[in-house]
């Protein structure tokens, strides 16, 4: 039974001529589907409305064909063809009482218009800003064309109540809405009644809510989403102004939707940002104004949502990851079932989705984006096969989820583990700096786990062949994870590079094992994600000078599309990391690197006591191999199925091992699909010629 502490998340909210059930708002999120993947988009939202939230938000929608943001997949509102598609959202996200709401995006100087080839419209006239630098500049808007874009805000309004939505939030944060772009001094230098005084500057905000107001605002909610603090300097839209902008117009919208300046302050990662790390930036605002609040912060704990509206600085809880990682978390709360929260793990993988244009994942919650392309339900399996049982051998994030999701559907599974503690690679990664609450990859599945009757662990297991042909498992599989490599092989060296029997060379599994080496270190970091930073931080804070070279042109280039590069380049050069980049490593001797430039291939030396060598990962398939070589025994073994997966077939992010798990646990036993697609997509449809 519910928490009584809690019951004031379940109070219901008046949102303008709207009712949401509690105080659960999922706040706008992309997914990498958008407009290319409605049906796993909108299949995505139903499952949260499952799970129980008040207001169920889409990613950010294009308004307007001439404001869009190719290469980025997100939903598209440009003409009434786009409306059935967002009316499949809608439905289910109503399907279980959530309110349903849209975001409406006009991107303004963000939107470089790849796709449309029109000429991008702004307050004033400045180059796209975007994250691909595209070289293309926007116009100023005429006043005639303000009148326009009014227009085209209350077309969309209009297409988006047909559409079947609740509400309506007016995007102007992160530096991407419009109302952002007309609100900051830094991207309005407009000298007519649009710029100047905040007041003016707030013009075009009021005048579009007044006009989607005169149009849908009977049936329909408004919610404004604006920046906290934009955190650009002087000329940017402040916290202080922000405070004033909402005491000036204290009622404009029928919620304030407020969110932390830029896209990567807002959603930082937990590396960086704790829960709630918004709520200085938020707190008293409550007071000017007499419209509901919703803000964001990471949030997982219900203690903590419960503080927030008690101590009335917010009236909803708004979450976008922790929704994305637990889509039930709502119901799990109201339940009493706090314990079974899969808790956001701040990584921000979700978000590489629509950095890569691709489809997003979730470390916690395997299901994310395959509820329609798989069928895959977050909190329920398809029922059980044939066999009865399954060794898994590895209890690193693949072994972990695999084992959790089969005994979910019946099965009685062992794990065995070769070390004394179970967790694999998250266990050990956890422990470095800045990376804790990855932890909660481990501890939701190891709680999971010793709830569980038909499951058994391990620990101190090293298994061989023999014994497992011993055992008598019909399904054996196998997550050994993998092993740094010591040689250097990764993206610039694919074969192992020369390195000096005097040098010492570390891996990063020496440092997790706890050798860690001191003096004057290089890094070579040919990984290019999270690792080569994280360790640079430790054997910083271990007392090491240290020099990270890479061949890429950003440290921890792939972060960039976590929003962590910039931070991470900002910690490291606080910390006087020698960061070069653009270069490789063609040499370890006893006391330097020879270093060349990935350009010209000059080269130059490096002198160094030791090198750490954050090249690629070999997987720990020796036991799979071996196993392969005994088929012929299986069948006197019991052995029905034997099978490799997570990072011991092939390395990833954590993300992938537990989608790999996931995966192997939800096919066991399946029919075979031979060489059909193993998921679901839609194409577009030809139009009549
Ligand atoms: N905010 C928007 O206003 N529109 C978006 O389309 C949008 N896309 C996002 C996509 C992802 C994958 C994530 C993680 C966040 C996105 N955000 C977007 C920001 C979130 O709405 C939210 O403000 C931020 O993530 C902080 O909330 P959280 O800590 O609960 O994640």
């Amino acid at each position: 039974m519910r928490d009584p502490r809690y019951d004031i998340l379940f109070e219901p909210m008046q949102i303008g001529p709207v009712t949401a059930k509690n105080r659960f708002y999922q706040v706008p999120h992309c997914n990498g589907g958008g407009y290319r993947d409605p049906s796993a988009a909108a299949e995505m939202r139903g499952i949260k409305s499952q799970g129980g939230w008040g207001v169920i938000f889409t990613e950010q929608c294009e308004m307007h064909h001439s404001s869009e943001i190719t290469p980025f997949i997100e939903l598209r509102l440009w003409e009434d063809k786009d409306i059935p598609q967002l009316r499949r959202m809608s439905e289910k996200m109503k399907e279980h009482g959530a309110l349903a709401g849209i975001q409406l995006a006009y991107s303004g100087i963000n939107g470089p218009n790849l796709y449309s080839k029109e000429v991008p419209l702004a307050p004033s006239a400045l180059p796209i800003r975007t994250f691909t630098n595209d070289p293309v500049q926007a116009r100023a808007l005429s006043k005639s064309e303000i009148k326009d874009l009014r227009r085209w805000f209350v077309n969309a309004a209009k297409r988006s109540k047909e559409a079947g939505f609740d509400l309506i939030n007016l995007y102007g944060a992160h530096g991407f809405g419009i109302f952002q772009h007309f609100l900051s001094r830094a991207t309005n230098h407009r000298t007519d009644e649009y710029g100047g005084s905040l007041e003016n500057r707030s013009r075009f905000a009021t005048e579009v809510v007044a006009d989607i107001r005169d149009a849908v605002g009977d049936t329909m909610a408004l919610a404004l989403r604006v920046s906290l603090d934009e955190t650009i300097g002087d000329l940017g839209f402040s916290n202080a102004e922000v405070r004033d902008f909402v005491e000036m117009n204290r009622n404009l919208p029928d919620i304030w939707d407020l969110a932390q300046g830029t896209w990567e302050d807002c959603s930082g990662p937990s590396r960086f940002k704790e829960e709630a790390a918004q709520e200085a930036l938020v707190r008293g605002i409550h007071e000017l104004t007499d419209k509901p609040i919703v803000g964001v912060g990471r949030f997982t704990s219900p203690d903590v949502m419960a503080k927030m509206i008690k101590s009335g600085t917010l009236d909803m809880i708004g979450c976008a990851r922790p929704s994305i990682a637990d889509p039930f978390l709502p119901k799990k709360i109201e339940e009493g079932r706090i314990e079974d929260i899969r808790e956001c793990i701040g990584c921000n993988i979700c978000i590489t989705g629509d950095m890569t244009m691709s489809i997003s994942r979730c470390t916690q919650n395997p299901t994310f984006m395959e509820e329609w392309r798989k069928g895959w339900h977050p909190e329920t399996m398809n029922a059980k096969g044939d066999s009865d049982n399954v060794l898994v051998i590895g209890s690193g994030p693949a072994g972990l989820e695999a084992a959790w999701a089969l005994c979910r559907r019946g099965y009685d599974v062992a794990v065995a583990e070769a070390r004394d503690v179970i967790g694999g690679r998250v266990t050990r990664e956890r422990a470095l700096p800045g990376l804790s609450a990855w932890g909660r990859v481990v501890d939701y599945r190891d709680y999971q786990l010793s709830q569980h009757p038909n499951v058994e662990i391990y620990r101190e297991s090293e298994l061989d062949v023999d014994s497992i042909l011993e055992f008598g498992f019909q399904n054996v599989a196998i997550a050994t994870g993998s092993t740094w490599r010591r040689d250097g092989v990764s993206r610039q060296h694919v074969v192992p590079m020369p390195i000096a029997e005097a040098a010492k060379v570390y891996t990063p599994d020496d440092l997790m094992d706890g050798t860690v080496p001191g003096g004057t270190v290089v890094i070579y970091d040919d990984d290019h994600y999270y690792m080569g930073g994280v360790l640079a931080e430790l054997l910083v804070k271990q007392g090491a000078r240290v020099t990270l070279i890479t061949p890429s042109a950003y440290v921890s280039d792939w972060t960039n599309n976590t929003l962590e590069q910039a931070t991470i380049h900002a910690r490291l050069d606080e910390m006087g990391v020698d960061i070069v980049l653009n270069r490789g490593v063609t040499e370890v001797a006893g006391d330097h690197v020879v270093s060349n430039c990935v350009y010209t291939g000059k080269t130059r030396s490096y002198p160094c006591d030791a090198v750490v060598m954050v090249a690629s990962r070999s997987g720990n398939d020796q036991l799979f191999q071996g196993l392969t070589a005994r088929q012929a025994d299986w069948a006197d073994a019991g052995i029905r199925s034997v099978k490799l997966f997570g990072d011991a077939e092939a390395a990833g992010p954590i993300a992938w091992a537990t989608y790999a798990g996931h995966r192997y646990a939800r096919e066991l036993d399946e029919a075979d699909i031979g060489d059909d697609l193993p998921f679901r997509r839609e194409i577009t449809e030809l139009a009549p010629q």
